[in-house]
């Protein structure tokens, strides 16, 4: 496939400043006509010809001003027509089948209604269109459709006008002042019911909010609504941030490959992102309902009102947005375990991909299939990057950059060059050297070294930006870092310091310190790197039992843990963890959320990508070790944790949340260290579990036990959630989880179960990414976990692309993993490559893990 490179940005011959899209709906059949105000576009050479962007459709006719035409021509899946100059209206019918759509792209079938999704290229495959979000229109939709089974109708925008038709049929036209690119079309029609709300803007527009589902699901619509309540005004309070039309619509849909998707006026979600009630979605499932919503809602401006250029600017929607998302998180349930949470998300996935085959930077400079830069590097490192500008500049400063980027850029296709030089002119910053962020792939490493003379102590940093893939010299970047000196005597520190790393090595010296103090670095994660820093252990010690930012407490925690797991068995290392868990344990001014957090061991994808070459196998082996001997060193307080924690109703608030994470996780702990002991108080917790959180949590633990505890639990979950899809996902993603023996044999049980499918996106990934996140499952000494990981890419390859390419990273890891299992697994992957027709997506994640 071809390379699309950002520096050959073009800007489009044509502007389209008008469409109207005519629908006959139908589930097997869909006609489309599209109707463009074409006109040329002074901003680029004329071209005497417009060539329009197409994929799978079937052309019935071709006109323009009204004429019927015959002297267009494919190229390709493109259709071009000639064009003299001036302005024209080209008419476009074509046919698309929604059934036959397994790719989940364009408009497609789920349960019986028909929905769309369009970012980034699916437009085309529903019409002949320039398919590029440069090309901004004016939308109007008409559909019409058989009036039982669709009896709902909704596009972007406002509605205009909805009739009766002959022969039970009906229709409805929207219109969207609001110029967009194609990506953000949408259109849902089907058999739905809403709950519907108001919200009144701050400049006093009324605006009708609607979430709409299936009619069962509309009892678990709730939460939904108030998050996008709350969102509307966070977005007013926080970024100035108003809502634009008359009508915010919410659509949950069954069959969705990603998570949401931000169409003006009308986000279509993956029904895990919307549906949530005590008794089916855990504390973190409301948290993550809460979190997209309140994500999608704030790309109406980030992303709808001022859009981007071309893909190669995605994360300028995309880390803007994921960083607004969390800030509005933080605010709504406080900022600590939200950012732990966050950075945990950034060191499993991120880093990773930030040190394997396919890193890139947050701005790419090229791709030959657009879909599979949705990555944790655009989105979440992306937020990072804007996240330290915001440090940079301080809260008030940022506001009034953000401010000036919306002003500035509102209506337009923006870079984000741009963003930086909003950020700039409205902040003050001098951005030259920190556009590197943009252009450089890797996570930096910075070290540091610590020299006490006088009462001064000097800190020397030094950083250094790995080479990736394309990029094997790097030059440094600025690194904001906040940092702490603690007082041995006192315990305290005198506040707080920002300092910029911007040199490869620097020194800065603190004085007024009569006794060496201890060093707290890149508190609240101020910047997304690796920190290897001298420091002893007694030193991580007092910081994991006293830091009071809450990151940098638990960042102490979390570097103990890493020394004991990564280093060689080591019975002193393990004797801190000790000293420091007794302390988390005992500090009364702890809530239970942050004590579970500070007690929770680094996942296995950390812990993977923090060593150079690793063997999974003796990994698990010492992190489950760990985990027993903890749990029997504290069995007691544990076991009185399980005992006396009381977990209120979710109305309750966030005492109950607290109460809820810590017990399972004491439970865990219980287990560990005594599973016949573990495995009736887990059956107790989930038989007396008021809602999802405890129940799951009990589940948890006995799905990774043996017994008749297990199977008692696993059946009654299955029976009591059966008509529950987001349930039943919950249950092969518990085990497949599962650290046990066989658990490669048990999903392979589990694919064959009649309850599994391989049309679903999110039962595909319930069971194999968690599989695929599984070292005991995924790296079976016998190479059958890679083997069933490639056989699952080659199935879904042509059917659903975008869901296949999920999967290739996990194969392309094998460079960090022992000689004998990377051999197997880069053999799945050359399998894979020789086996034919690949689609793009699969083909380009591929061939960059073979390197
Ligand atoms: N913008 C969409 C993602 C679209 C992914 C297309 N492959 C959801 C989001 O980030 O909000
Ligand atoms: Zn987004």
């Amino acid at each position: 496939p071809a390379i699309i490179r950002r520096k050959d940005y073009e800007p489009f011959a044509w502007r389209v400043p008008e469409i109207r899209l005519d629908f006959d709906l139908g589930l097997e059949t869909t006609r489309v006509e599209a109707t463009l105000k074409v006109t040329p576009n002074p901003d680029a050479e004329a071209a005497p010809e417009i060539r329009l962007d197409g994929d799978g459709l079937v052309l019935e006719s071709v006109a323009v001003d009204g004429e019927q035409r015959t002297d267009w021509r494919r190229e390709g899946e493109a259709l071009i027509v000639p064009l003299s100059p001036g302005e024209h209206v080209l008419n476009v019918a074509t046919r698309i089948a929604p059934s036959a759509n397994t790719q989940l792209m364009g408009l497609y079938a789920s349960n019986g209604m028909l929905c769309t999704q369009c970012e980034a290229e699916g437009f085309r495959r529903i019409t002949f269109f320039p398919d590029r979000p440069d090309v901004l229109s004016v939308y109007t939709v008409r559909m019409e459709a058989d009036a039982g089974a669709f009896p709902v109708l909704l596009s972007n925008g406002n509605p205009v006008e909805q009739g009766t038709l002959e022969d039970g049929r009906h229709f409805a036209e929207w219109h969207d002042p609001w110029p967009k690119p194609s990506y953000l079309f949408a259109l849902v029609a089907g058999d739905l019911v809403a709950r519907t709300d108001r919200f009144t803007t701050c400049g006093g527009r009324e605006v009708e909010l609607g979430v709409w589902v299936r009619s069962e699901d509309l009892p678990r619509t709730s939460h939904a609504m108030e998050s996008l309540k709350r969102s509307m005004k966070w977005d007013e309070e926080t970024f100035g941030r108003e809502y634009d039309l008359d009508r915010f619509n919410i659509v949950a849909v069954g069959d969705f490959n990603m998570g949401a998707m931000e169409n003006k006026g009308l986000n279509i979600f993956n029904t895990k992102y919307v549906l949530a009630d005590e008794e089916t979605a855990t504390d973190d499932d409301f948290d993550a309902v809460e979190g997209v919503i309140g994500h999608e809602y704030f790309h109406n401006w980030s992303g709808n009102r001022v859009t981007c250029r071309d893909w190669f600017q995605l994360s300028l929607k995309e880390g803007f947005t994921v960083l607004r998302d969390q800030l509005f998180s933080q605010d709504l349930h406080g900022a600590a375990i939200k950012r732990i949470g966050d950075v945990r998300v950034l060191r499993a996935v991120q880093f990773p991909e930030d040190s394997g085959p396919f890193a890139h930077p947050i701005r790419p400079d090229s791709y030959k299939e657009i879909s599979n830069f949705y990555t944790a590097t655009v989105y979440n490192k992306g937020a990072e990057v804007i996240r330290m500008m915001r440090e940079l500049a301080g809260e008030a400063a940022f506001r009034k950059a953000s401010d000036l980027y919306f002003e500035r850029h509102d209506g337009e296709a923006a870079t984000c060059e741009d963003f930086v030089r909003s950020m700039e002119d409205g902040a003050g910053l001098d951005l030259a050297q920190f556009r590197r962020w943009y252009e450089q792939a890797g996570t930096p490493k910075v070290t540091v070294e610590q020299a006490y003379a006088g009462d001064a102590i000097t800190l020397t940093l030094r950083q250094s930006v790995p080479a990736t893939p394309g990029q094997p010299d790097k030059q440094p970047v600025p690194i904001p870092l906040k940092v702490a000196l603690f007082d041995r005597e006192s315990g305290a520190h005198s506040g707080e310091t920002l300092i910029v790393l911007d040199k490869a090595e620097q020194s800065f010296t603190f004085d007024g310190h009569t006794s060496a103090p201890i060093l707290s670095i890149n508190r609240g994660f101020t910047a997304p790197v690796v920190i290897e820093r001298e420091i002893s252990r007694d030193d991580l010690v007092f910081l994991a039992g006293n830091d009071d930012d809450s990151f940098a407490r638990h960042e102490a925690m979390q570097e103990l843990l890493l020394a004991y797991l990564l280093g060689d068995e080591n019975e002193d290392a393990r004797e801190a963890i000790g000293t420091a868990a007794e302390a988390i344990l005992a500090d009364d001014a702890l809530d239970h959320e942050m004590r579970a957090e500070l007690l929770s061991l680094p996942p296995f994808a950390y812990l993977a990508e923090r060593s150079e070459v690793y063997d999974p196998g003796a990994m698990v082996v010492r992190r489950e070790g760990l985990k027993t001997w903890l749990g029997e060193r504290f069995a007691d307080r544990f076991a009185s944790l399980h005992d006396t924690l009381e977990a209120p109703a979710r109305e309750a608030g966030p005492v109950g949340k607290q109460a809820r994470r810590m017990r399972s996780l004491a439970l865990g702990y219980v287990a560990a260290a005594d599973p016949a002991k573990g495995a009736p108080r887990a059956l107790a917790q989930y038989r007396e579990a008021q809602g999802m959180t405890e129940r799951q949590g009990a589940l948890a633990v006995l799905a990774g036990l043996d017994g008749p505890e297990r199977e008692e639990a696993l059946a009654d979950f299955y029976t009591r959630f059966a008509d529950n899809a987001l349930v039943i996902d919950k249950w092969f993603t518990l085990q497949a989880t599962a650290l046990r023996e066989d658990v490669l044999g048990e999903i392979e049980q589990l694919a064959q179960h009649p309850s599994f499918t391989m049309s679903n996106p999110n039962r595909v990934r319930a069971l194999y990414a968690v599989m695929a996140g599984n070292p005991l499952a995924f790296h079976d000494a016998s190479g059958a976990g890679y083997r069933m990981i490639a056989d699952l890419i080659l199935e879904l390859n042509l059917k659903n692309p975008q869901l296949a390419a999920r999967f290739v990273p996990s194969l392309g890891r094998y460079r960090r993993v022992e000689p004998g299992r990377a051999a197997l697994m880069r053999a799945e992957l050359e399998r894979i490559a020789e086996a034919g027709e690949l689609s793009r997506d699969v083909s380009e994640q591929v061939s960059a893990s073979l390197g």
